[in-house]
C-alpha cells in the first residue's frame, strides 16, 4: 500500500514538474511604454517640435496614433499640463463647413466637447479653422491651421506579451 502511495506521489511530482518546465505565456493589457504617458486608459505623447495642424496630424498617424481632441475638462487639463503652458493643437477643425466644428473621433451629428474662450472661435481674418488650447487658462482659440504648435498624440494601450521559464524568469518579450 505504501508503495502505491509512493508511486502515486512520484507520478504527481513528475507531472507537476513537467508542467512547470513548459514556458508560460503571459499577456499584460493596457501598457503605455515610455515615452508614452498613460492617462484615463489611453497613451499620450507630445510631438517633438511645433508643427502645422496637418503636419501634427500626420506625425501622430505615423506613430500609430491620432492627434488628441479632449472629451472632458479633465482630459483638456491633462493635455495642457503635458506641454507645461505651451499652446497645443486640438484635433478639431471647421474647415469642411465654417462654424461647424468636427473633432477627431467624433461622429456626424454627435455633440462634441469644446472649451472655447468667451469671444472665440472668431474665425479671425476669415482664416482660422483649427482649434488650439490657449495658455494659461486652458481654454480654446481658433487659429490659422498653418501656424506651428505642439500637439499631443493619443493611442490605445498595446497588449504586451512575454514568456517566462520554469523559474519565472523572462525568456522572451513576445509570445505571439
Ligand atoms: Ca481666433
Amino acid at each position: 500500500m505504501s508503495c502505491f502511495v509512493y508511486i502515486f506521489v512520484s507520478l504527481a511530482l513528475f507531472l507537476s514538474s513537467g508542467l512547470n518546465l513548459s514556458p508560460s505565456c503571459n499577456r499584460r493589457h493596457g501598457l503605455c511604454t515610455a515615452p508614452w504617458k498613460k492617462w484615463g486608459g489611453s497613451c499620450y505623447l507630445i510631438t517633438q517640435k511645433p508643427l502645422t495642424y496637418d503636419d501634427a496630424r500626420e506625425a501622430c498617424r505615423r506613430l500609430g496614433a491620432k492627434m488628441a481632441a479632449p472629451r472632458s475638462d479633465q482630459e483638456n487639463d491633462f493635455l495642457a499640463n503635458l506641454t507645461q503652458g505651451s499652446e497645443i493643437w486640438v484635433a478639431c477643425t471647421d474647415r469642411r463647413q465654417e462654424g461647424e466644428w468636427e473633432c477627431e473621433g467624433s461622429q456626424d451629428g454627435e455633440r462634441i466637447y469644446t472649451n472655447w474662450i468667451d469671444d472665440q472661435p472668431d474665425n479671425g481674418g476669415g482664416k482660422e479653422h483649427c482649434a488650439a488650447i490657449w495658455s494659461p487658462d486652458n481654454k480654446w482659440n481658433d487659429y490659422r491651421c498653418k501656424r506651428d504648435l505642439l500637439a499631443v498624440c493619443k493611442r490605445q494601450p498595446r497588449t504586451h506579451c512575454f514568456t517566462t521559464n520554469s523559474e519565472g524568469r523572462l525568456e522572451a518579450d513576445s509570445c505571439l
